[in-house]
């Protein structure tokens, strides 16, 4: 029995998406955020962090979205969604990692000050400071997939799917896209996937998608 806690506005979208692509039969449970959902005692008796999203894979319960993904790949699409070389796995693993420490942290702050938080808790310097940050790692994906549109393995792999989910994000740092054609282009491909049509809401891809 495959058990996701999430909900379709939260991390378990990149848990849902790998799912979905390996084609893994799956129920999930919404989990609100908040004291009655992610605070309550029966959740945090399930992740004592408190957060979503968590995995019951056969009575193996995972936190931590990334680890999750790749825990998914390796175990149920580890010659499709995973890779099969030490090496594409140390850059699938680099990129990983990234994703979260680097894109994501800079994204999320930079949504706070820009579309979260009330208007008088809004620091535009750190604003600024942050979109400057998303720009930067964008920078970089930019180039790491210029070539082939791939981050390693020259093919579709969690690596992509971490990455393009964490960046559906970016509507909410309203950090522009156009000087990143490379990046619009992924995101255009990888997010029309069907396994992404069946893992997220409509409105969280579609500004991605035109
Ligand atoms: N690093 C964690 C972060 C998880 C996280 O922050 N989850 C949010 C939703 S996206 C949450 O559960 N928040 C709980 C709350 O705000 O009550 C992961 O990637 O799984």
């Amino acid at each position: 029995m495959i058990k996701l806690y999430g909900n379709p506005y939260s991390r378990a979208n990149r848990v849902r998406w790998a799912l979905e692509t390996v084609g893994l039969e799956y129920e999930e449970e919404t989990i609100a955020l908040g004291p009655d959902g992610t605070g309550s005692e029966r959740f945090r008796a399930i992740n004592p962090n408190g957060l979503i999203p968590v995995l019951d894979d056969d009575g193996l319960v995972l936190f931590e979205s990334v680890p999750i993904c790749l825990h998914i790949a390796k175990k149920y699409a580890p010659d499709t969604l995973y890779v099969n070389s030490f090496k594409d796995e140390a850059l699938l693993l680099q990129w990983s990692v990234w994703a979260m420490t680097e894109l994501e942290k800079h994204n999320e702050t930079a949504s706070l000050h820009v579309t979260w938080f009330s208007e008088d808790k809004r620091d535009p310097r750190i604003a600024a400071a942050e979109q400057a940050e998303v720009k930067r790692c964008l920078t970089m994906l930019e180039k790491a997939i210029k070539d082939d549109g791939y981050l390693v393995a020259r093919r579709f792999t969690i690596g992509d799917l971490i990455i393009c989910e964490v960046l559906t994000n970016v509507a909410f740092s309203k950090v522009d896209l156009s000087a990143f054609p490379a990046v619009q282009a992924y995101l255009k491909k990888n997010l029309s996937l069907p396994s992404a049509s069946k893992a997220f809401a409509p409105d969280i891809v579609s500004p991605y998608l035109s």
